[in-house]
């Protein structure tokens, strides 16, 4: 590995962390980054054999115990770890998927007229997926169609019996793995109820078991939940194209209220977004001494901004506390998940207001405002203007340097369409240049940061390796911001970091090595894309014949454990930075990393460092390069950097030398 990288120069541009940190602790802050260090972590937390479901316990079983001990119930080690583990992936599904619901709702009430701010932007992605759920298009008005395609995802979510329809656009071959073996999601909320109810002391006590119910759920999140949040997000506020933009704290700007929107559901960011621009609010603004209004984001909200407005991303997870040490942020505006509830601690040292939206998440310390979406626009302005208020009261101010461009939008839709234009749109050159040999292969790259030093090095450090060996990479979530401020979501990046092969195509379409797909219910993009490179053909029969891989390089939510999950039940070889919460029982990992392949053609995997990560992906993608009968095609046209390097090297030297 290690070819044709130029590794010294590629840095997240992070380096202002310690002093900001300090500046933080001279302003008597402290943040999750300190706490990591005082807090220490429970080794339980790692052995997943830590009962707490009676009241007999808790009952912990150390890994040495597997075999010998078992808890009050009687449950082993292998039973404690899969119910813990199922537990986190339904907590994982319902974060997600209730994201979705409420997009789902807001959609029927759009469709409706009840929230006059938001309509059809994409009539044609509504007319794609009113065709998924057999909804009649011809002849009809968007908001009819509308009406009866959102009823029909909406009455999903009770569905008690039956198969959700959405997954049905999975492979053929996938499909009736799942019928096999019982697992078709048949609603979204009786999966995540009957995993809770399964996982209880004294009721479902075979691994085994517990984890296909566990995979429909996680699945139910996968193929519905998250994918209809995606889809239905698209229809209102547009399918995502190529668009540029800026990563980094640097994106925060000194003589302009920061407004910074942090979290998932971009129904609140999309109108803060507008308000933002209302030339009342500017001209309020100006009057406050402001030169105007910027608006950055965090997490996956930053995400959902970023690829379909090109709005600046501040930073990832680990960042929220960060930029409000900067003394820029004027107001930090959450709706749900992945919010500190140290945010209003920290923001009580500056001018930050903390906003809160949503009914479903309050912080104590913060001030809420109820989004409402009768009124969404209106209540917007009302956020924007609390941070209009506190620009004038900014203290010492100090926002790093960096920012860095980046191009993001990669959308399936567009990942379609690049390849061929209106006419010819298709995934037929991907497929080509995958069987060619031109690239090794794709991996989908995705997952969280953490407060440490190590977090976004690791992320970094893998994508890095993966584009060196001629692997495309495809990016969301937080990992997807922490790579953009590398540089390499840049089509420039190619040329210099990518190898030989990939570089070659990344240049003839005009693309980065690293394709920015979205937020973490965007992960469906990757699903769907997977599905696409079936259906092309060339690439075997099903998500897990393709050379493809996921790897999650840090993570710390439930979350991703569930997008693990449903990648792994679409038959994704799937890798977890760190370690996964099962090392108490060696039987239930050995289920995870090795038998699983048996039901599903993807398993599980964990690996520590970036460069085990990559060995991992590019072992398995070369083991199925080698099934599809591909392997041979490398040799013979991989040309990759080192080797190009080394060829300009003679050049010169025989130049030298007047040769
Ligand atoms: Ni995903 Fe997005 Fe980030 Fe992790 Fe949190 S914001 S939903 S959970 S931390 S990637």
């Amino acid at each position: 590995m290690g070819d044709g990288r130029e590794k010294e120069q590629l840095t997240t541009n992070s380096s202002y962390l310690d002093e900001i940190l300090e500046k933080g602790k001279a302003d008597g802050v402290s943040t999750a980054f300190d706490r990591r260090e005082t807090i220490k972590p429970c080794p339980y937390g790692d052995y997943g054999t830590c009962c707490k479901h009676c009241h007999m316990g808790p009952c912990r079983l150390l890994p040495k115990d597997e075999g010998a001990k078992q808890s009050v119930c009687g449950a082993t080690s292998s039973t404690m770890a899969a119910r813990y583990f199922a537990r986190q992936i339904a907590a994982g599904a319902a974060a997600h998927s209730d994201h979705g619901r409420e997009i789902a709702k807001t959609f029927v009430r759009m469709a409706k007229g009840e929230v006059p701010n938001y309509g059809i932007k994409d009539p044609g992605k509504l007319r794609m997926l009113a065709g998924v759920y057999g909804v009649k298009t011809e002849g009809r008005a968007d908001n009819d169609i509308a009406l009866e395609l959102g009823t029909k995802i909406w009455a999903e979510f009770g569905q008690q019996d039956g198969e959700v329809i959405m997954a049905q656009r999975a492979p053929k071959k996938r499909q009736q793995i799942w019928r096999q073996l019982g697992v078709w999601p048949r609603g979204f909320d009786i999966e995540v109820v009957e995993l809770m109810h399964r996982t209880g002391m004294g009721t479902d006590q075979d691994y085994r078991n517990i984890m296909l119910q566990a995979s429909r759920t996680a699945l139910a999140d996968g193929w519905f939940g998250s994918m209809l949040a995606t889809d239905l997000q698209d229809i209102m506020f547009g399918t995502p194209t190529p668009v540029r933009g800026k990563a980094n704290m640097g994106v925060l700007k000194a003589d302009e209220v920061n407004i910074v929107v942090h979290g998932h559901d971009p129904l609140m960011p999309e109108m803060v977004v507008v308000a933002a621009s209302d030339p009342e609010l500017i001209a309020e603004a100006k009057a406050k001494g402001a030169k105007g209004i910027n608006i950055a984001g965090l997490c996956c909200s930053a995400n959902e901004l970023l690829m379909r407005h090109g709005v600046a991303l501040a930073g990832s997870f680990a960042q929220q506390e960060v930029a409000i040490l900067t003394g820029a942020v004027d107001a930090i505006v959450v709706d749900i998940q992945c919010a500190m509830q140290s945010l209003p601690v920290v923001a009580s040292c500056y001018q930050t207001a903390v906003i809160t939206t949503d009914e479903r998440q309050k912080i104590p310390g913060a001030i809420h405002i109820e989004f409402d979406k009768t009124r969404a626009l209106e209540t917007a302005k009302e956020i924007v203007r609390l941070g209009i208020e506190r620009f004038p009261q900014r203290g010492q101010v100090r926002i790093p340097d960096e920012s860095m461009d980046l191009v993001a939008g990669f959308s399936h839709e567009y990942v379609n369409y690049m390849q061929g234009g209106r006419f010819r749109a298709s995934y037929r050159p991907l497929n080509d240049n995958i069987i060619n040999g031109r690239i090794l292969g794709v991996a989908g790259v995705v997952g969280c940061t953490t407060p440490t030093r190590k977090s976004e090095a690791t992320h970094l450090a893998l994508v890095e390796e993966l584009i060196a060996n001629n692997i495309l990479v495809l990016q969301t979530g937080c990992s997807a911001g922490v790579v953009s401020k590398s540089g390499l979501l840049t089509p420039e990046a190619a040329g210099r970091y990518a190898g030989a092969g990939l570089a070659e195509v990344c240049e003839a379409v005009g693309i980065p090595p690293v394709l920015h797909v979205g937020s973490c219910v965007d992960n469906s993009r990757i699903l769907i894309a997977a599905t696409a490179m079936v259906a092309e053909g060339g690439l075997g029969n099903d998500i897990s014949d393709l050379p493809a891989a996921g790897v999650c390089p840090d993570w710390m939510h439930e979350k991703a454990l569930c997008i693990g999950e449903y990648f792994v039940a679409s038959g994704v070889y799937t890798i977890f930075g760190s370690s996964l919460p099962v090392t108490g029982s060696e039987v239930f990992s050995k289920f995870l990393y090795e038998e699983y392949e048996q039901r599903y053609g993807g398993k599980w995997a964990a690996a520590e460092e970036a460069n085990q990560q990559a060995g991992l992906v590019i072992d398995h993608i070369r083991k199925k390069r080698e099934a599809l009968g591909i392997h041979k095609a490398k040799e013979r046209v991989l040309f990759d950097m080192a080797m190009r390097r080394e060829l300009e090297k003679q050049e010169k030297e025989a130049a030298a030398a007047g040769v």
